[in-house]
């Protein structure tokens, strides 16, 4: 088999590549380890940027999530106690966020290369990117007992976090960053309405604690916890009950229980991996970096990563210019260094570390208190939590 492009992995960022360049008329074909099932059953990312959503038009998928997002023009921050609005909308001069979830943008994107009828290979064992360093890569595989392999001009490595891609490049050529942080999020989705129309980011002294939503029936819930937690130590009463301690009063009052349909802990890591392109592989998405959640960043950015590397590939196939191809690394690092730079902020600001201490409290309580009654702090939060542009200029 041939093709233009081999993408690895069918998570958004692969999916969304796929449907890119199909609107380019650049073929790919995409390769999944895992069952197309499992891709769409995991529950991660709400938010998506204005970035986002332009890049999901772009790809011809966006209608389902301009009918059935939501947008959202404000955000609020409840510490000691009370509530603080954050108006994204009129700080960020006229954006706003579309709370949309992963699930759906996956369903959507799967929909659309189904119906376009391009090839996704699924459940792909044993997936090997071979020679990309030459002029000929290829990608290796087995399905059902036999071994395949697919020629191609590029890799896009789209296959997160533990993927084949990045752990191929040889050692020496990559330089990493990372930080761990002492603790995780208990996350809970259930079918009752959200306590509040917008996000809540709580600072309490029991540990930071979220209300996020998928739609004005289903919401999606988390606690901060210590990273030695397991998801078996808690029952959905415990979890309700933990959440409502973290809030404050009129929110708990409208708190609406029920089981849940999904728990599970993810752990909090900060993680850049450098350059992102290797010869003909190129990383992107969760394959090249991880944020912590606490800004909502990390579909956002395998979503501008895999802009940049359809402009790449347009500009490569179309005008015969190598220029977006040379520049991919440093345009992508660029907007991903901003985004780990505040989503570090944001979660130091909101968490309670085991080390924070009395003065390390009070320092989050005066740049909490600096934040919401400075216009220009304000202003900062506002315009990274609904999105740096693509070209931020020079
Ligand atoms: P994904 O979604 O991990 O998709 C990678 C795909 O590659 C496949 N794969 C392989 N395929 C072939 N061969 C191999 N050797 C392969 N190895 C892996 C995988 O099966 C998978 O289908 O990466 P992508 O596309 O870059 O998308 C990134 C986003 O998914 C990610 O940034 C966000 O979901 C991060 N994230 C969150 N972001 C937010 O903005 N808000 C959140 O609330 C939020 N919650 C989360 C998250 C990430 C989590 N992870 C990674 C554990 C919660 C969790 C639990
Ligand atoms: C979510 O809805 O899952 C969500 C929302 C905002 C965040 C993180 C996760 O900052």
């Amino acid at each position: 088999m041939r093709t233009q492009v081999a993408i690895i992995g069918a998570g958004p960022a692969g999916l969304l590549l796929g449907q890119l360049l199909h609107t380019s008329g650049i073929e790919a074909v995409i390769i999944e380890q895992r069952s197309a099932d499992y891709v769409l059953g995991r529950i991660r990312a709400g938010v998506l940027e204005q970035v986002t959503m332009d890049l999901l038009e772009k790809a011809g998928v966006s209608a389902r999530a301009h009918a059935q997002g939501l947008p959202h023009d404000g955000i609020e921050l409840l510490f000691k106690g009370a509530r603080h609005r954050i108006d994204l909308h009129a700080l960020s001069g006229g954006s706003r966020v579309t709370v949309y979830g992963q699930t759906e943008v996956t369903h959507d994107l799967m929909d659309a290369r189904a119906a376009a009828g391009l090839t996704t290979v699924y459940e792909a064992a044993n997936v090997r990117v071979h020679d990309f360093d030459g002029s000929q890569p290829r990608v290796t595989w087995e399905k059902d007992g036999q071994a395949h392999e697919l020629r191609c001009d590029f890799i896009a490595g789209c296959d997160g976090y533990h993927g084949v891609c990045r752990a191929s490049v040889p050692e020496g050529a990559l330089k990493t960053y990372e930080r761990v942080y002492p603790f995780g999020w208990l996350g809970v989705l259930a079918d009752v309405p959200p306590v509040s129309h917008e996000l809540i980011y709580a600072n309490t002294e029991r540990g930071f604690a979220l209300c996020s939503m998928r739609s004005t029936t289903r919401s999606r819930y988390y606690l901060q916890v210590p990273d030695t937690d397991k998801v078996e130590n808690w029952s959905i009463e415990q979890f309700w009950a933990e959440l409502a301690n973290r809030l404050d009063p009129e929110a708990r009052e409208h708190l609406v229980t029920g089981p849940a349909l999904e728990m599970s802990i993810a752990p909090l890591r900060s993680f850049v991996a450098e350059p992102m392109r290797f010869g003909r592989l190129f990383l992107a998405g969760d394959a090249a970096h991880i944020v912590p959640p606490t800004g909502a960043k990390g579909l956002n950015l395998a979503a501008s990563d895999v802009g940049y590397l359809w402009n790449a590939f347009a500009d490569h196939y179309g005008d015969k210019s190598n220029a977006g191809i040379d520049t991919y690394s440093d345009r992508c690092l660029r907007r991903v260094w901003r985004a780990e730079r505040f989503s570090w902020w944001f979660t130091s600001l909101m968490h309670r570390f085991p080390d924070t201490g009395e003065f390390g409290q009070k320092m989050q309580e005066a740049e909490l208190d600096y934040l919401i009654h400075s216009r220009a702090a304000s202003t900062a939060l506002a315009e990274n939590y609904v999105g740096l542009p693509m070209d931020f200029g020079a």
